[in-house]
């Protein structure tokens, strides 16, 4: 543990805890008023590091009021609770957000400005807490702080993984991953040793009748595993209102299984158990979009399902209602099918514990869970093999044949004629071996399911649960498209120009209602509100030009125009795409004659995402990008026309550095397969526009801000299973533009050929089925027309301003407003004035 100095990381948190209990302030952290034993420690932190601490303490401080007054009030006022169940929530850091959300963060500057620290520096000390892989595990945390910032009694329920998402180094153009132990020094959390609970694995089934003649169900044996609750304080802004997020974490269980294993002498593998109960919250799954069905994995899921399961029956046990009443208390909204589980253990608990008539329990269930979809990708959707399921949860797997049984049923009455049907939508796939599909017991176990933007609510309609919206008829299936809180995505991580927007609109409020920002729209053609406008997008340029040369060494002009396309790295997002484009764009530069030269736009193409470790295809993009950027990087006749960038280990706090220097995003995916995406809308907010495909919110953002502020190309999603069959059964071809980098790559411009020859065999060989070559000829005249754009700033600043200020219904607070009325059921809480209205920085 050395960054500290302490010996141990024990031996730091104690030291911190000292000073807590000690009855000084955290602040005496920073001034040096702490106990002696201490003060020794303290002075081997490095200092700014010490700073963080005092600060992130001195905020802790104030958020455990507020947290502890919050749940009183919920307790006491006992309304209906929504609990969202999610496998990931990529928080990013905390510190700056807690500062604005309870409004003192210029108190925070001043005072740490006094004591000589910056509070940029101070800031920067925190690990970000990346508990997600992309999308959907941000999406969870703009959720968390717009139900805070809305008042709604929440609660978030995930893991406490000891290694969140990869960090990522590049080494010689290729992707290396290294272990994010984040847990060294993390003020917010609060480990719970009082709220345990055991879970149970594996064993047996015993089924028996009793002497009242009644059936009774009992799990036997097998292993013990404790859950033990760390919670993180989730603070809303411009409101006293602090939620829970509480976070599991594995361990060996205390049961009488261990002792028996002590007492005889086995102490092997009593320590073996006590490694493999670790393992369960050890780490974070670095996959985005991809399940590979690793039995370590449904262990997470059910060990995260089980404990939360059983704190949300706890607390409602303790109001003395009846069972009839648990859906007016209780919503628990499932994101993504990682916890369809919890739909199980509930109808376990239920009938086997509290021994309610099947049909009463499974009438309990569906009306509490809601299911979210967050892909139709094939590759993406859960399934678990039987036999698995047998041995890990063999009570479970009975209650899912129950499940399938009665549903079946249910469908073979209404549908005697399609025999098909029946297998089509079994929950149990007759494969070899059989499957358990996830998605299909989340749909059949929940009372909503929603897709996230309008087209993928549409496509999961009419495509992969088809008969499902027979069987149950449309009302069932709904859209909340995706959003994103303002408060991180605007206000932390562009406060210029959020103090710029609010100047003009007399203050904060758009913070809280998006709409407001219509009102910019006046401001369209006033001279000097432009000029600001594109000071702060010059000034954000520059920051990230200095983020550039100090990460990669490579020096960028902040007057090009930056061109960004960053997210996890997956075909079907298609970087490739882009790359393949920066390619013709390196070789028209070469071919022009010096004086045509000058005419060219300068450009900084700026790539940055994470390759799930075991995707070689996403790696091979990875090696391509950097390889392209090593050779044109140092191209004199190129000089400044053309930069490619990888950005190392992206994640939430470099994002914040990133969104607000972009003039153009690139959102490029093969048009039905991206669910939403959430980036193109960060982008759109801080005033860049977005080259994409009429694909996820794409479609909406540009009904929204207007067809003339996007640049919209490539094939229509209705259009590409048809491409899709012509590469197979039609004539195959490569678009000429295409081929001509593919010739440059195969010459071996880019170093060894052989190491890209999978992704052209893709495209060139294999079916193309992410339709490069379709989609190439529009996406570079799309291109040259952005280049074009450009050049007349007094233009492209008009549509930046535009498109921000028609960016209203993308928050997330217009999200969960949505889910509370359609989906959950829930109220705000009232929280009394003087709470509410906080200042506001
Ligand atoms: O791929 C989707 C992405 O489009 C969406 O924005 C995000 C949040 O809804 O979810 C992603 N899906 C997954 O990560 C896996 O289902």
């Amino acid at each position: 543990f050395s960054p500290s100095g302490f010996k141990t990381k024990d031996e730091f948190e104690a030291c911190i805890t000292d000073v807590g209990n000690s009855g000084l302030r955290a602040e005496d952290l920073i001034t040096g008023r702490m106990r002696p034993a201490c003060r020794d420690h303290i002075g081997k932190i490095p200092i700014q590091l010490a700073a963080y601490s005092g600060t992130a303490l001195a905020f802790r401080d104030r958020l455990i009021i507020d947290w502890n007054k919050t749940q009183q009030r919920q307790t006491f006022d006992d309304q209906k609770r929504i609990y969202y169940l999610s496998l990931e929530f990529l928080m990013g850091r905390t510190l700056d957000n807690a500062m604005l959300n309870v409004g003192l963060k210029k108190v925070a500057k001043e005072g740490l400005d006094d004591l000589g620290f910056r509070i940029e520096d101070v800031i920067n000390q925190e690990h970000d807490a990346a508990l997600g892989n992309g999308g959907l595990g941000r999406l969870a945390a703009c959720f968390l702080d717009s139900l805070a910032s809305l008042n709604y009694p929440a609660w978030g329920y995930g893991l406490r993984y000891r290694y969140g998402i990869f960090k990522q180094d590049i080494e010689n153009g290729y992707q290396v991953e290294i272990p994010d132990y984040w847990l060294d020094f993390n003020p917010w959390e609060f480990a719970r040793h009082d709220v345990t609970v055991d879970v149970q694995f594996y064993g047996w089934v015993n089924k028996h009748t009793d002497d009242d003649g009644k059936q009774v169900v009992s799990w036997q044996d097998g292993e013990l595993v404790t859950a033990v609750a760390y919670d993180v304080p989730i603070p809303g802004y411009g409101t006293s209102t602090v939620n829970n997020l509480r976070l599991w974490s594995s361990k060996a269980s205390s049961g009488e299984f261990d002792f028996s294993k002590f007492n005889s002498g086995d102490y092997e593998s009593a320590v073996a158990d006590q490694q493999r109960a670790e393992t369960i919250s050890a780490v974070l799954y670095p996959n985005d979009n991809l399940e590979r069905g690793k039995e370590l994995r449904l262990k997470q899921q059910y060990f995260w399902c089980a404990a939360s399961l059983h704190d949300i029956v706890r607390r409602f046990k303790k109001t003395q209602r009846k069972w009839s009443e648990f859906p007016d208390q209780v919503a628990i909204q499932l994101n993504d099918t990682h916890p369809t589980l919890a739909i199980v253990e509930l109808q376990r608990i239920l009938i086997d514990k509290e021994g309610l008539e099947w049909d009463v329990a499974w009438g309990i269930v569906t009306k509490t869970f809601g299911y979210t979809n967050h892909t139709v990708l094939p590759e993406a959707l859960e399934k678990w093999s039987v036999p698995l399921f047998q041995n890990l949860l063999p009570r479970h797997l009975q209650i899912i044949y129950d499940i399938n049984l009665f549903f079946l049923q249910g469908v073979e009455r209404r549908f005697p004629k399609d025999r098909e049907m029946l297998g089509r939508v079994s929950i149990i796939e007759e494969s070899q071996p059989k499957m358990v599909r996830m998605a299909y017991l989340a749909i059949v176990g929940s009372h909503k399911v929603n897709g996230v933007a309008e087209l993928h609510s549409d496509l999961i309609k009419t495509t992969i649960f088809k008969d499902f919206v027979k069987i149950y008829g449309p009302d069932k299936f709904t859209n909340v498209t995706n959003g994103i809180t303002p408060r991180r995505w605007l206000h932390q991580a562009n406060p210029r120009l959020s103090e710029l927007i609010a100047s003009k609109l007399g203050g904060y409020d758009f913070l809280k209602d998006l709409t407001l920002l219509n009102k910019l729209e006046p401001f369209v053609d006033d001279k000097d509100f432009k000029k600001e406008w594109a000071e702060i997008k010059y000034a954000n340029k520059v920051r990230l030009a200095q983020h550039i040369l100090k990460t990669t060494g490579v020096s960028v002009n902040p007057k090009a125009l930056f061109d960004v396309q960053v997210k996890r790295i997956h075909e079907y997002k298609r970087q490739q795409l882009n790359i393949f484009g920066v390619i013709r764009r390196y070789l028209t530069i070469k071919a022009l004659k010096p004086e045509e030269r000058k005419k060219v736009l300068p450009r900084v193409s700026i790539f940055g995402g994470k390759a799930a470790p075991g995707y070689w295809m996403a790696k091979t993009i990875i090696h391509l990008i950097n390889k392209v950027g090593e050779v044109v990087n140092n191209d004199p006749d190129v000089g400044d026309l053309l930069k490619v960038i990888f950005i190392e280990d992206y994640n939430v706090s470099k994002a914040e550095i990133i969104t607000p220097a972009s003039d153009i995003s690139e959102h490029i995916s093969t048009a039905g397969t991206e669910a939403s995406g959430t980036s193109n809308m960060k982008f759109v907010l801080n005033g860049g526009l977005i080259i994409g495909t009429l694909d996820g919110a794409n479609i909406e953002i540009t009904r929204e801000i207007g067809e003339q502020n996007v640049f919209l190309f490539g094939n229509l999603s209705e259009d590409v299973e048809d491409l899709r069959h012509n590469h197979f059964y039609g004539e195959s071809h490569v678009d000429p533009e295409l081929a001509k980098v593919f010739d440059t790559i195969k010459a071996g411009t880019f170093g060894d050929e052989g190491a890209f020859s999978a992704l052209i065999a893709a495209i060139a060989e294999h079916g193309d089925y992410y339709l490069v070559s379709d989609d190439f000829h529009s996406y570079c005249s799309t291109q040259d027309l952005i280049d074009e754009s450009y050049k007349n700033q007094d233009e492209w600043l008009s549509k930046s301003i535009l498109s921000v200020a028609r960016m209203g219904f993308f928050t997330s607070d217009r999200c969960i407003n949505e889910y509370a009325d359609s989906i959950w059921n829930i109220e705000p809480l009232q929280v009394k004035d003087e709470d509410e209205v906080r200042a506001r920085t």
